[in-house]
């Protein structure tokens, strides 16, 4: 069996059509609908740490952040813990992996790679591969392209007698949210509605929901964000922090790119203008340009999904190889308020979960608990491989296969790590069940920030409503705190 393993940056479930939802109909996902009807599609896929290092460190070692030791963007994998892809190698796979890498490590276990420069960047990125020589090289193309193109290349020029598993990065749909020439203009008379949440007041919660800074209206720029470019020379937008991040990605554009593109953008600054927007009007302004541009980059993914699955269909390969398609966390498209992610509130925390199995039953929906620590164990079971006795996660396969495990986890860990840093979100673990989710806000340093929150799922699907300390959750916040103590305890968590 092979396997080929998808996972795109940034992408939220939320504007996957076969999850449903407000976007569903506005901007569909027609190839990611197609691959959720022949596989199954997971509505309880969770990640551990909601950051891309982290997200990719648990993937390749089965392991969470604080034993695989990614706990934040920045900083350090722990290279003595052994990759999946290393025991792949030793049964005889084929590996490669194309696109986003993102950690400070080279690909290891891997026979081919082609990998992105650091986060990437969407037009005529920097890539490099094991002839290179360390050297990254400029290659001409759109990111979400050149990803496909070299997972189809390595595709083409592998050995026909052994298996292989090939995992396709894409950069897309990572800020700045920067769309291919031919989708500058889709969705361009479309007024996206807005989630339930948009307007959110964070009463009740903790402060870190109040003092994060990933606000549409607050903290999204008009340079870099919103590609108001021309008005970079103007206060007060001169001041804003990437500007100069903005120019480089112009510069870096063919001229015919940069033509299509400014002339996409000039129209924008027109309106901009002409609007003199302010207030919740002028956040709306921006919450519309901010999903335009993030729904034309899931175009270009949804296609280029469409054409690496087309491959395989040509190639006779649908019977052999399990296809996975999931992002490395979730994203706020405007709930409560926000862009990005780290929160361990839903749109975060979960991400898109789609698996084709060959020969499993069609179009299937699993509500289980899965978390990315599992993907490891899942590609080893696949390969016929017993999952290592250290990896923390759990195969997937039974579950394809519908028959639940008796003992299949009941609750998650979740421990985010990454603060002081941008978007300012505090340091956090929580578990969370089927229906209740326990968050602990805390300080490394100080105990000012102790701060608990507890949700219930069935009532307030939004969470907006914090019961801890209810007396009528009493009972419910023992059980939870008490799950949250055991996992810490069972997993030698260092810090809470
Ligand atoms: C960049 C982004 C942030 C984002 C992080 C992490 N800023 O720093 O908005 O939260 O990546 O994203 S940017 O101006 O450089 O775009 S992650 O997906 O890699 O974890
Ligand atoms: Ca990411």
């Amino acid at each position: 069996m092979n396997v080929v393993y998808i996972m795109t940056d940034d992408h939220s479930y939320q504007t996957i059509s076969a999850y449903g939802g407000i976007l569903a109909k506005l901007a569909p996902t027609p190839n990611l609908d197609r691959l959720a009807e022949k596989g199954m599609l997971f509505e309880r896929a969770f990640v551990e740490n909601s950051l891309s290092a982290p997200s990719r460190a648990c993937l390749m070692t089965g392991l969470y952040s604080h034993q695989n030791g990614q706990r934040q963007l920045f900083g350090q994998i722990d290279t003595t813990k052994t990759f999946f892809s290393e025991i792949l190698q030793q049964h005889g796979y084929q590996t490669a992996v194309v696109g986003k890498w993102h950690l400070q490590c080279e690909p290891k276990g891997f026979d081919y790679y082609e990998v992105l420069y650091g986060q990437g960047e969407y037009y005529n990125p920097e890539f490099k591969n094991k002839e290179t020589n360390g050297k990254y090289v400029r290659r001409d193309g759109y990111a979400t392209r050149l990803v496909t193109d070299y997972a189809i290349d390595f595709l083409e020029h592998r050995k026909s007698d052994t298996p292989f598993c090939l995992l396709v990065h894409h950069k897309a749909p990572h800020r700045n949210w920067m769309p291919e020439p031919k989708y500058l203009d889709l969705y361009e008379d479309v007024e996206f509605p807005y989630p339930d949440t948009f307007d959110d007041d964070y009463a009740t919660r903790c402060r870190p929901a109040y003092e994060q800074e990933m606000q549409i209206d607050k903290d999204m720029t008009a340079v870099y964000d919103l590609k108001l470019n021309k008005l970079k020379d103007t206060a007060p937008y001169s001041k804003e922090w990437n500007v100069k991040g903005m120019q480089e990605s112009i510069d870096r554009m063919k001229p015919e790119e940069r033509l299509l593109w400014e002339k996409a953008y000039d129209r924008r600054l027109a309106d901009f203008k002409s609007l003199q927007l302010t207030g919740n009007e002028l956040k709306k302004w921006k919450y519309q340009a901010y999903m335009k541009d993030y729904l034309r980059c899931i175009k270009s993914i949804d296609d280029e999904v469409g054409r690496l699955v087309e491959y395989l269909k040509e190639h006779n390969l649908m019977e052999n190889t399990v296809i996975v398609y999931t992002s490395d966390q979730g994203f706020y498209m405007g709930e409560h308020g926000w862009f990005d992610k780290r929160f361990m509130y839903e749109e975060s925390l979960r991400t898109p979960l789609i698996i084709y199995y060959p020969g499993m039953k069609k179009g299937k929906k699993c509500s289980k608990l899965v978390q990315n620590i599992d993907y490891a164990p899942t590609i080893l079971d696949i390969a016929g491989i017993d999952k290592p006795d250290y990896m923390s996660g759990e195969s997937l396969i039974p579950l394809l296969k519908g028959n639940t495990p008796k003992n299949w986890r009941r609750d998650i860990y979740y421990h985010y790590y990454d603060y002081p840093a941008q978007h300012k979100v505090r340091r956090h673990d929580g578990v969370r069940d089927e229906r209740y989710k326990l968050v602990h806000f805390y300080d490394a340093k100080n105990k000012t920030y102790d701060c608990n929150e507890l949700y219930d799922l069935l009532k307030d699907p939004r969470e907006l409503n914090n019961v801890y300390n209810e007396s009528s959750y009493k009972e419910i916040q023992k059980r939870l705190q008490d799950r949250l103590d055991c996992y810490r305890n069972e997993l030698k968590v260092d810090e809470h």
